[in-house]
Formats: structure tokens, sequence, C-alpha cells
């Protein structure tokens, strides 16, 4: 396989502290639809999600839940793979960084950090929110309740004062500067790339990368009194899962640098400042790109445990169902934007969407072949065509996947969706101009030829929206007899064929009784 057609592309390993909630969901979800995608476009994939399980943050919540550490995250590490299961994630590999893999790797990239004259001993002293595992500067603070100092994340921050090990990232303002101008796609979208550069314009300070003042971590090597900061050991997950140290192992050489970090907006900070540093200082290439996405708030309100208002993804899930919530989420809200979930928005887009346009489509055409035409692919003339209305609508079809993979590429999702559904209209209204119903008495053969190019349309749907939808495309293409093994892009009407290549449906084929895909949200259901 050709070194392009290769695919890495991971999720921020999550704090096992919190129960998963909608926003974890959302990350990995769009990490899912980028990595079926490019799966059924060729590529070799490797995906990788993972939880992120030291630091003080974790400390504290085990001891809170009154349990060891390692127990405490053995058990809600499982959390987010039962997350997983339920969303019906495809990822190759689930990373916990209390791994021995995963200790191993972070030694070893401190060890190169060091041996590379990166990282020097001092003392700490200054501001650290335990929420963010972060550090502050006096000046980004603000005064909250009781006199109590906020991070601008509303972080509470409290005041450290230890020896600690730093990095020199001062020193790594000009090379980062000149990275992110030598590519300009590494950071995305173009607004965050901007907010980045002028962080990294305004200057760096060095950056504690170790503490002494608790133990849950991985230990320094030769110095066991300091425990590893636990972004420096975080974002390592990123190489431990492709075999680092071993840079010479086949997953090393095939998989990094990945191709795509997805994040939240809120870390997009450690990713595109303090881990290419890192890596450059390691001597290590640096990732191709970072999308941060933006933030879902819940009904109009910021989603904490606190508040209680927290969305927990199995529920929507039973209420709405899977593919019904995969879709709302890529679709409802332009990605990289901050969304707003809401019942209403979500009930308007699996009636209007899913089941008025898709789901009446397939419902309609499958239903009339079932009728009419012996429960069998019915045949096309091969003349004469071109004249129906569904024939242009068809022409659109086959279009479509060129623009759909230059959206997914940019990570568009929205986009890509809105194009595909600009023509699951107008299939839905050729249906009605062609009136195959009419046909049936006055002109059978047109009839047989707008069901079999409607059934080819709905084909072209199916196979595109597979990344989105996993289970419902699989019924449809069930439902149209389109073997499993032809439902890669490639089976996609070639640009240079005929209008119906050796891929399309063939006539004659029997089709298994249709049934509904997309059904209506009726409300009083919810109760
Ligand atoms: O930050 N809307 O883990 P974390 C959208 N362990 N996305 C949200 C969200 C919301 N309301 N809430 C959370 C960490 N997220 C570190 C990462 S990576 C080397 C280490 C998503 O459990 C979003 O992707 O706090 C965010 O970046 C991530 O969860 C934070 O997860």
């Amino acid at each position: 396989m050709s070194a392009d057609k290769r695919y890495y592309i991971t999720t921020p390993i999550y704090y096992v502290n919190d129960v998963p909630h909608i926003g974890h969901a959302y990350t990995t979800l769009a990490c899912d639809v980028l990595a079926r995608f490019k799966r059924i476009d060729g590529f070799d994939v490797h995906f990788l999600t993972g939880t992120d399980e030291h630091g003080q943050k974790v400390e504290k919540s085990a001891a809170t839940a009154g349990v060891k550490p390692q127990e405490f995250t053995d058990r809600v590490s499982q959390n987010f793979r039962d997350l997983a299961d339920a969303m019906n994630y495809s990822h190759d590999d689930f990373i916990r960084t209390t791994e021995e893999r995963h200790i191993e790797a972070s030694q070893a990239i401190w060890t190169k950090l060091k041996e590379n004259g990166h990282i020097y001993l001092g003392s700490y002293a200054g501001w650290y929110a335990v929420r963010d595992e972060a550090f502050y500067d006096e000046s980004e603070l603000t005064e909250g309740e009781g006199g109590k100092k906020i991070a601008p994340s509303g972080a509470e921050v409290e005041w450290v004062e230890e020896p600690s090990y730093f990095f020199d990232l001062s020193k790594w303002q000009k090379p980062l500067l000149q990275f992110y101008e030598d590519n300009p796609d590494f950071i995305a979208p173009r607004s965050r790339r901007n907010e980045v550069t002028s962080f990294v314009n305004g200057g760096l300070r060095d950056l504690s990368i170790s503490r002494t003042s608790f133990k849950w971590g991985v230990p320094v090597p030769d110095d066991p009194d300091h425990i590893m900061y636990v972004w420096l050991d975080a974002l390592t997950n990123y190489i431990t899962a492709v075999g680092y140290p071993d840079i010479n192992s086949d997953a090393f050489s095939k998989h990094w640098p990945a191709d795509l970090h997805m994040v939240g907006k809120d870390i997009l900070r450690f990713h595109a400042v303090y881990w290419p540093a890192f890596l450059m200082g390691a001597g290590i290439d640096v990732p191709k790109r970072v999308f941060a996405h933006g933030w879902w708030t819940n009904e109009g309100q910021k989603i904490s445990k606190s508040v209680g208002n927290i969305i927990d993804p199995n529920e929507i899930v039973d209420t709405y169902g899977l593919d019904q919530v995969r879709y709302f989420l890529m679709r409802e809200v332009p990605f990289g934007n901050d969304g707003d979930f809401s019942h209403r928005a979500m009930i308007s887009r699996i009636n209007s969407d899913l089941a008025n346009d898709l789901g009446n489509l397939c419902q309609r055409v499958l239903s009339m072949i079932h009728k009419n035409c012996d429960a069998q692919l019915p045949a096309c003339q091969s003349s004469g065509i071109e004249n129906l209305p569904v024939y242009s609508t068809l022409t659109d079809a086959q279009q479509l996947l060129d623009t759909v993979r230059g959206h997914v590429d940019n990570q568009a999702f929205h986009e890509a969706l809105e194009e595909i559904w600009r023509v699951v209209r107008d299939a839905n209204r050729t249906v009605d101009e062609s009136a195959p119903w009419t046909l049936r008495k006055t002109d059978p053969e047109a009839m047989a030829s707008v069901l079999y190019i409607l059934a080819e349309i709905i084909r072209h749907f199916a196979i595109l929206l597979q990344p989105f939808m996993p289970e419902s495309c699989a019924k449809i293409l069930d439902q149209l007899a389109v073997p499993e093994d032809a439902r890669g892009f490639k089976h996609l009407h070639s640009a240079d064929g005929t209008d119906f290549d050796d891929n399309a449906l063939s006539a004659g084929t029997p089709l298994p009784k249709p049934e509904g895909v997309f059904p209506r949200f009726v409300e009083d259901d919810a109760a």
C-alpha cells in the first residue's frame, strides 16, 4: 500500500475522573466518521482513543471515592470503553496511560529530551489549576468568590512552590512560528490558528514538567522523587500507541507522524504548542494537523456535573436511536463552532432529514419495486433515459464523492451532509415529477427505468453515508442486495465509466421485502 494511503487519527485521551458525556462522545464520533470514511476510501487506517489516568486530579478523585488510584482507574476507564461500544466506534486501539507500554514510552521521551539538552532542574513557584492540570500566569487570573483566584477556564488555581524540572519551551518560540508558517493547515479551523500564533508571538516561558507533591504518575527517570507532568505523559500516548520508543518498528514507520489529532478547543494549546515543541526537542516528526472543535451546551447552559445537566450519550441513544444521534451531532452544528443540544432540534432533524427525506425516498422506491417489479431490480432502458427527470439527479449523485471527500478532508462534516441532502431532496422531487405510479399504466418500461435509476441513486447515498450512519446504511444496502464487498467508494460510479458501469446494480437481482429504516419520532413516545 502506498504511503499516502495511510491515515492515523487520534482522539484526546479522556480523564477518568468524569463520567463520559456527550462532549466526549462528540469528539470520538467525529474521529470515527473520519476513520470509517478513510477505510471505505481505501486507506490503511489506525484510529486511537483511550484514557488519561495519571495526575493530581485523578489521584484526588480516587481518594474521594475511597479507593486506590489503580482500582479507581480500572473501573472508570471501562466506562469509556462501554461508551465506545454503545456509539459503534471503530477504533483500532484503546490506550490507557497506566499501561506498561506507555510508562516506557513516557520515560523514553523524557530521556531523549534530557539527552538533547532541553530539560533542566529548577524550582517552580506559581499558580496551578488541578482541574485543568495546567499552570497559569498571574496576569491571566481573575478574582472569584471569596477572593479566590480563577483561571480563564473557570477553574480554581492554587499556589505551588516546589523543586521541578523544566522544559526549555522559551527557546521554541521561533521554530514553532516558523513551523506554523510552513504548515498553514497544521491548526484548524483558521480562527484557532490565529489564536495560537498570537499566543506564541506573545512569548513562551519555560514549562515546569515535573511535580514532587503527589505520587500518581510516571516517575522521572533517575529521579523518582519527581513525577512527570501529566500533560507530557498524556500527549506521549499518541506515539506510545504506534510503538515508540522503537522508532524503527513497522507501526511507527507506517503511522507516524499522525494525520490528525482531533481535540476540543479547550486543549488546543497543549496540542499545537507544547506537543510540537516536545517532539521537535526529541527529534521526532510533528503531526500533520490538529483540529479544535467547538463546545456543546445543553439547552443553552454549560454542561457540568455540578449543574447536574450532563447529557448521557446512552440515554439519548436509547431515546432517539444510535444513527439518529450520530447524524444529529455531525449535521446540526458547523463542525468547529460551538453548539447547543436541544431535544427540539434533535426531533426536527430526525423527522425532516431522516424520516421525510432519506427514509421516505428509500421506502417509496423500494416498495414500488417490490410491488410492481416482482421484487426484483427492474431493467433500465438502454436509450432515451437522458430525458427522464431522474437522470440529472443520478448525475448529481454520481458526482457527490469528490465534493464530499473534500469536505470530510477539511473536517466540514456538516457541509458533506448538506451536499448529500441537496441531492436527496432533489431525488424525492424527481419521484413526484416522474410519477412512476402513472407510468405503470402508460409506459411500464419507463417506470422500470425510473425505478432502476432511483435505486442506483439510493445506492450512492447509502455508500456515501456509511461513515455517519453505519447500521442504517448497511440495512439500506442489504435491501438493495449490494454485497458486503461492494460497498467501498471505489464501487461508486467511476467518473470515466458509462452511465452504469460494472459496479451498478444489476437488473433481475431479487430484493428482500423493504422495511423502513428511519421511523418518524413521535414526541409522546419519549415519555
Ligand atoms: O482534557 N463539548 O481530558 P477531558 C465538546 N485528558 N467537547 C467536549 C465537551 C463539551 N461540552 N466536554 C468535553 C483532557 N469535551 C485530557 C486530554 S489528550 C493528550 C489529554 C471533549 O476528559 C473535548 O474533546 O477533560 C475536550 O477536548 C475533551 O473532551 C476533554 O476531555
